[in-house]
């Protein structure tokens, strides 16, 4: 019988989750469908955080069983392409110390060829544009979790705009708490709260 994946994240079931996941891929289940389930179990994670029926403590609980999961399911999402398809500057902006999301996106980018130069999280906006100067990426991808993210992505495109070089980049936008509006606030030119719709972004900005 199979697990209910969400719901035995949601409630940290640990053995459960991590043998769930070992045997799913073993059957060959595509890895990201099993990240989107993990996904909706740290959703309702948040939302009874939010209601007040959770605390930090159950945060950190989901985030460690999620990072555990996702040490099993990274080596799959490792494509067997070589060729480099583009590159690009990634990060969490400042303020914000989420990195799952971002760390997913990576992987899957990477499996596709692209060339990721990660900033981490909490990166202050002269390291963003440090970055863009230096790499001359094709894409800069934003992750943000929290709305205090907001601020610091839409100063880093507006001054990328200044020193006119906002034509030469597309700046994508990914993370739970982000949407259509954030994309516009931002000056974003395409925003997704999902890995796999966030590569095919990222492919066709390069033509690929
Ligand atoms: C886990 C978690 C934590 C962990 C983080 C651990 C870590 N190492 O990342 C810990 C416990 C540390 C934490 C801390 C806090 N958290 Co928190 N956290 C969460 C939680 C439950 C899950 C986030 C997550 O990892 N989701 C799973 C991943 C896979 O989803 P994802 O990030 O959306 O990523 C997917 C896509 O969006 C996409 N993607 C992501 N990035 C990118 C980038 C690009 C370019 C692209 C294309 C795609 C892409 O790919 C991923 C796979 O599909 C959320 C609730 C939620 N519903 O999201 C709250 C949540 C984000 N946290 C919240 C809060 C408030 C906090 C704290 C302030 C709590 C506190 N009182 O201290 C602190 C903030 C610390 C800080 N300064 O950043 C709020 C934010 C509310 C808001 N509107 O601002 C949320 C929404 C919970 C809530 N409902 O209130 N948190």
């Amino acid at each position: 019988m199979s697990t209910n994946l969400p719901e035995a994240l949601a409630t940290f079931k640990a053995d459960l989750v991590l043998d769930e996941v070992h045997r799913r891929l073993d059957g060959d289940e595509d890895p990201m469908a099993i990240v989107r389930e993990l996904q909706d179990g740290m959703k309702t994670v948040g939302d009874l955080f939010s209601k007040g029926d959770y605390f930090l403590s159950e945060l950190m609980m989901s985030a460690d069983l999620f990072t555990r999961t996702m040490a099993l399911i990274e080596p799959k999402l490792d494509g067997l392409v070589k060729e480099t398809i583009g590159k690009m500057v990634i990060g969490t902006p400042k303020g914000d110390i989420h990195n799952i999301g971002k760390d997913i996106f990576i992987a899957v980018a990477k499996g596709a060829g692209f060339e990721v130069h990660d900033l981490g999280v909490d990166v202050p906006v002269e390291k963003f544009l440090e970055a863009v100067d230096q790499v001359k990426p094709d894409i800069l991808g934003f992750s943000a979790l929290i709305t205090t993210a907001f601020e610091p992505m839409k100063v880093v495109v507006e001054t990328l705009a200044e020193k006119g070089l906002r034509d030469n980049i597309k700046v994508i936008v990914g993370g739970g708490v982000t949407s259509a509006t954030v994309k516009e606030y931002v000056g974003a030119d395409a925003q997704t709260i999902d890995a796999v719709q966030g590569l095919d972004l990222c492919r066709s900005f390069v033509g690929k």
